[in-house]
């Protein structure tokens, strides 16, 4: 790995951070391109109240000078409005009042409250929640928004849009990166690009919180333009496309993950999954080779490796583990069973976990990238990159 992030904060402690380290130097960054991602994972119909007190900015510590990556790792902050209201039950310093407060002992069904506990050894659940709340994809927005702004000196894009939600299905055809298709997708509040599924996704998402529930669903996620030869068969952890579904299932609530047809590669015979190969002489800048597919069921990796169609991955999200209505549990200190108290939460978090997905899968990307054409400058490595260009157009 070239490219690495860490990323630390609570919840509902004072901020969230993150550093990115190996980016070149002279990458254009700003925060208002990171500020944008940051306030399209806030939206979408079936956010809970929290997101009406935050309201997610960057700011960018370390790295940068005068809006450009100097080489060195890059120091990412976004505050938490809400731990305004926390300080004391997350006061940093021993003996502080109010540090009793909001002890949980009650594990939810579905989080990671009672393996956290018995792991760690807390007898107090809030030690366990705090970090692995999904609070912390804030910040990896952040991360996902610098992968972006470097793979768009590449011409790449990642992009994404929710395809069904509690069993409403969007009728549209999967891997499209048409640009009308995610306007659509970006001015609905469900971030579905079939206005009529919407309708029906948001009527469900409605009835789940009438009935104190929470709904999952499945988002999917486009890399447009990638370069031939990113990842490698050469080494199992090298494919891209092992990495990119272990980046998906890195996402908290993230239980499946699909590439190209997917699961319904299982069903069909081989000569109705692999993309048959043609050829026509290369003409005009654009086009990098002469080699092309008329279908992408492989969604653009074929032997861990991409063969320069667009990626196309979907993950598959569970329903929210914090739900209103009871579900069975037990006291981690008393023993005794209870049923779930209520907790401030979303209802669907689908949208937002679309927007969480592009930032990972950017990452990885943009990894992949440095990694190939490598060099410490952006101009090192747009030099190799388009060198390398030349040499796939004459193949
Ligand atoms: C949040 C994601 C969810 C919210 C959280 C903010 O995280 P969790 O995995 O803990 O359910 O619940 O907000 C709160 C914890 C709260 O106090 O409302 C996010 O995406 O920012």
């Amino acid at each position: 790995m070239t490219l690495r992030y860490l990323t630390g904060g609570e919840s509902h402690g004072r901020l969230l951070v993150g550093i990115v380290e190996g980016i070149p130097s002279g990458l254009p960054l700003t925060a208002e391109a990171v500020n944008f991602d940051l306030a399209r994972r806030q939206r979408g119909y079936g956010r809970g109240g929290r997101m009406r007190i935050e309201k997610d900015q960057v700011e960018i510590v370390a790295g940068v000078r005068h809006g450009k990556t100097l080489g060195g790792p890059i120091g990412l902050m976004i505050q938490n409005k809400d731990w305004e209201n926390w300080q004391q039950v997350m006061a940093v310093n021993p003996g502080q009042e109010g540090a009793q407060q909001r002890v949980v002992t009650k594990p939810r069904p579905g989080h990671a409250d009672l393996v956290g506990a018995i792991k760690y050894g807390h007898q107090d659940i809030r030690n366990v929640l705090e970090k692995a709340s999904a609070r912390e994809t804030a910040i990896r927005v952040a991360v996902g928004s610098v992968a972006k702004q470097f793979l768009a000196q590449f011409g790449m894009k990642v992009i994404s849009h929710v395809i069904e939600i509690g069993g409403i299905k969007a009728a549209i055809k999967s891997g499209t990166d048409s640009e009308e298709i995610f306007q659509r997708a970006e001015e609905s509040e469900v971030r579905c690009a079939d206005p009529q599924a919407a309708e029906g996704m948001m009527a469900r998402i409605k009835e789940a919180k009438l009935k104190g529930d929470t709904l999952g669903g499945v988002f999917e996620v486009v890399v447009t333009d990638p370069p031939i030869g990113l990842g490698s068969y050469s080494q199992w952890d090298r494919r891209l496309n092992a990495r990119l579904a272990m980046a998906l299932m890195s996402i908290q609530a993230i239980k499946g993950v699909e590439i190209g047809l997917g699961f319904e590669v299982a069903r069909r015979f081989g000569s109705e999954v692999h993309d048959e190969i043609f050829y026509n002489k290369p003409k005009g800048k654009k086009q990098a080779t002469g080699f092309y597919r008329k279908t992408n069921n492989a969604g653009g990796v074929e032997g861990g490796v991409t063969n320069g169609q667009n990626i196309i991955l979907r993950a598959a999200m569970k329903p929210i583990a914090t739900l209103y209505t009871p579900l069975k549990s037990v006291d981690i200190v008393t023993k005794e069973p209870f049923e779930a108290s209520v907790e401030r939460s979303d209802v669907c978090s689908v949208p937002a976990a679309g927007v969480v997905g592009e930032s990972v899968v950017a990452f990885e990307m943009a990894d992949e990238m440095i990694r190939k054409f490598g060099g410490d400058s952006l101009t090192e490595i747009k030099r190799n990159y388009e060198a390398y260009l030349e040499t796939v157009k004459k193949f």
